[in-house]
């Protein structure tokens, strides 16, 4: 080991994985440039990490093909009893997945380096920061934990002999026997794969994979699975949520926190730049939100991460031109094409397509060839710090103040673009009810309409009825100082199947108008469905947007509405006991509004 460990859960912890793991060598991360370069040199120098040639310090990698993206099917919440991991986790009990997991990490790591990566989730030393270690035997995590979180010596400094902190046990389950070649990615076959929370002791278990959310276990992992637990034991909240600022002509500021599924452009939304004229956004995280309510009662809000982890393909000056001038040096890509001059591309990125590339198999693309370039969940992961409109207070301990929620997801019909909740209460129903057409950003079917209530479903570490009541409760701490609570669609299509809406800058037309319904400035109507806005009411100077397209972008159809009925009635049904009293209440008054 190169540093001495004081702490002595960590350093027992430590001995402990070494004896079960077996690795070669023990490395003990501080976090420094010296040892990000070093790891990028080795990675170089085993051509795991190919350097491109017109972004300075910026690295392609190239992952297993099976190995591209988080796996539901194998995370665990593992509490004592099922029933309190809920109908939407999957479940082993803690002893018997221990066991197995055990017998998987002995001698996992023989033939490579174990890495003890000390990160903080949140500001170094902040008061809301969460300190975690990640055992990994993959440098590619750490080199990635480098930039997502905050990886320093100063968080073992911090720990001193008798802190606590969330050990998170991370291995790609891949040994090394004496001689044996390495392969570019080495990972564990998709039955092997464990992504696994232990939420009452907070700890995270995680084997076989290397890719973002299975294996940066400060994430998805702590920052949302095991804080949401947390979170409700202590009364504030873990959410997957983008963190903005949007500052009006007149100087106003409003906070917003937005809750879309992965893939659904919260990337874009945290850093788009307003095609009203005098309206400035600001981002202050793209991915994950802790709140907690502050000494004059309304509740505070900071990013816990470091940096973004964003879905390259449809990124361009288009569609986020903040999100490409923040990856112009020191960004790592994951399966991404590789271009004949030495840079990535991915499709949907600004210019022609390139006649000839390396795809993220590494075989060669031409425009001729039937697959795809780049995977559609190829990843970069950059520095926060590097983006053009990071927000000045956006490491600021306390937080910033939220106005406003909102809730969303793809839905090619039925939603309209933009509604406001009636209440706390209703809008607690409009997020407990979300549904959205999955994505890439999970192995699985791409395309079918699914709950996924706050956008939590793959990320709640707990029972989510129990989940729902904790939303119920913090409305009542909050009362009259509540963000209000919207719910918006950009993906709604003609029948031809065609996108309604431009949607990226065009989104803040929307927000706009949930900023002067926040003021009293604005009118809505009532439906059933919600408050609406008059079309007139949005903001569209400037826009080319058919008078049709506005028209069926807000059509309410009740017929539609009631088909959904059944299966918000067999989702909730799911949760038995445990759904809120409040929940069934605004169910019974959806259903006699839209009778
Ligand atoms: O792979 S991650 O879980 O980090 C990305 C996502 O699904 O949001
Ligand atoms: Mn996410």
């Amino acid at each position: 080991m190169n540093i001495t460990v004081k702490n002595v859960k960590l350093s027992n912890w430590i001995k402990e994985v070494a004896d079960l793991c077996q690795p070669d060598n023990i490395h003990i991360c501080n976090g420094s440039r010296e040892e990000y370069d070093q790891m990028i040199e080795t990675l170089l120098k085993s051509g795991i990490a190919i350097p491109l040639k017109t972004r300075p310090n910026s690295f392609l990698f190239r992952s297993d093909p099976s190995d591209v993206a988080r796996v539901e099917d194998r995370t665990y919440i593992s509490t004592s009893s099922k029933d309190e991991a809920g109908p939407t986790n999957n479940w082993i009990d803690p002893v018997e997945l221990k066991k197995i997991m055990l017998d998987l990490y002995k001698g996992c790591m023989k033939g490579r380096t174990m890495y003890v990566i000390p990160f903080s989730m949140g500001p170094i030393g902040s008061p809301i920061a969460k300190i975690g270690i990640e055992i990994s035997d993959s440098p590619y995590v750490v080199v990635n934990m480098h930039i997502m979180t905050r990886v320093s010596s100063r968080v073992l400094e911090l720990l001193g002999t008798d802190g606590d902190f969330i050990p998170c046990l991370h291995s790609i389950g891949a040994p090394l026997a004496p001689g044996q070649k390495d392969s570019k990615w080495p990972c564990a076959p998709i039955e092997k794969k464990y992504i696994s929370h232990f939420p009452e002791e907070n700890l995270i278990w995680s084997y076989g994979s290397g890719y973002g959310g299975n294996a940066l276990l400060g994430k998805k992992c702590l920052a949302l699975r095991i804080a949401s637990a947390m979170a409700r034991r202590e009364g504030w909240m873990a959410e997957h949520m983008l963190i903005l600022r949007l500052t009006n002509p007149a100087g106003r500021q409003f906070h917003i926190a937005a809750a879309f599924p992965s893939a659904c452009g919260k990337t874009n939304l945290a850093m788009m730049q307003p095609s009203i004229p005098g309206w400035k956004c600001e981002c202050i995280g793209d991915d994950i939100a802790w709140m907690k309510i502050g000494p004059d009662g309304r509740l505070y809000a900071i990013n816990p991460e470091n940096g973004f982890f964003g879905v390259a393909p449809g990124t361009s000056y288009n569609t986020n031109p903040m999100a490409m001038d923040t990856l112009k040096e020191n960004v790592i890509f994951t399966n991404c094409a590789l271009t004949d001059d030495g840079d990535v591309w991915w499709e949907g990125m600004d210019g022609d397509e390139p006649k000839h590339a390396i795809d993220w198999k590494g075989r060669d693309w031409t425009p001729e060839s039937t697959e795809e370039a780049a995977h559609a969940n190829a990843r970069f992961t950059a520095p926060a710090s590097q983006c053009p409109v990071i927000c000045k207070d956006w490491e600021k301990q306390e937080g910033v103040p939220i106005d406003i929620f909102i809730f969303g997801g793809r839905r090619t019909n039925v939603v309209p673009l933009v509604y406001e909740a009636y209440n706390w209460d209703h809008g607690v129903f409009l997020g407990a009810t979300a549904a959205s057409e999955t994505t890439a950003a999970n192995i699985g079917a791409v395309g079918n309409l699914r709950r996924d209530p706050f956008a939590m479903k793959p990320f709640c570490g707990y029972n989510m009825g129990d989940y729902f009541r904790h939303w119920i409760e913090m409305g009542k701490r909050l009362g009259n100082k509540a963000p209000k609570i919207f719910y918006v669609n950009w993906f709604r299509k003609s029948s031809e199947g065609k996108f309604l809406w431009p949607g990226f800058s065009d989104n803040s037309r929307v927000l706009k108008w949930i900023c002067e319904r926040v003021d009293g400035k604005a009118n809505a109507k009532k439906t059933s469905i919600g408050l609406l806005p008059d079309e007139k009411n949005i903001d569209l100077n400037g826009l080319n947007i058919s008078p049709e397209n506005m028209k069926e972008l807000m059509n309410i159809n009740p017929d539609e509405w009631k088909a959904e009925i059944p299966d918000i009635e067999k989702h909730f049904a799911t949760f038995g006991k445990r759904l809120p009293e409040e929940l069934r209440e605004q169910l019974k008054e959806f259903k006699e509004r839209l009778r």
